[in-house]
């Protein structure tokens, strides 16, 4: 099993989209462990974020991730990683395919509405910076048989 963290941006949320983006993780499969509303303060951003300090988009991407609440979900499930990139789709929103995420609801790179982590140690690293570990639930969903083989 695979852990995700997820962040239901800010644009997102303020476009009533928060329970849009869940339902298509929660239909693909992977099972909700963790989930928080907050807004994100810059510390924490730009520790989420330090991979890509000195970028052109830093900054906005900053102001941007801290403007207004996001919900932070971890994600469970068989290649947890690589499942919930492909429902979110590619970074940029006019190259993302349609049936993805950004491809069907998003058009510019700057307002492309989700984050995943984009390998398993960046899950466990991004997991960490949001949960403390008695905020992630085991539970087993009555539907596991029927999704997982
Ligand atoms: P990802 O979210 O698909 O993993 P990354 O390359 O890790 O994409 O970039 C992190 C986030 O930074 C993107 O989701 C997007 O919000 C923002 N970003 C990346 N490149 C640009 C850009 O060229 N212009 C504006 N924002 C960008
Ligand atoms: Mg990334």
């Amino acid at each position: 099993m695979e852990r995700t963290l997820i962040i239901v941006k800010p644009d997102a949320v303020q476009r009533g989209l928060t329970g849009e983006i869940i339902r298509r993780f929660e239909a693909r499969g992977l099972r909700i462990i963790g989930m928080k509303f907050m807004l994100i303060s810059r510390e924490v951003a730009e520790r989420h974020y330090a991979e890509h300090k000195g970028k052109g988009f830093y900054e906005g991407l900053l102001n941007y991730i801290t403007s207004s609440p996001s919900v932070v979900m971890v994600l469970e499930g068989p290649n947890a990683v690589q499942a919930a990139r492909t429902t979110i789709g590619k970074t940029k929103p006019f190259e993302a395919e349609a049936g993805s995420i950004r491809g069907d609801l998003a058009l510019e790179t700057g307002r492309n509405l989700v984050h995943g982590s984009d390998s398993v140690e960046s899950g466990e690293r991004e997991i960490a910076i949001f949960f403390k570990a008695d905020e992630l639930v085991s539970w087993s969903r009555a539907s596991d048989p029927w999704i997982l083989e």
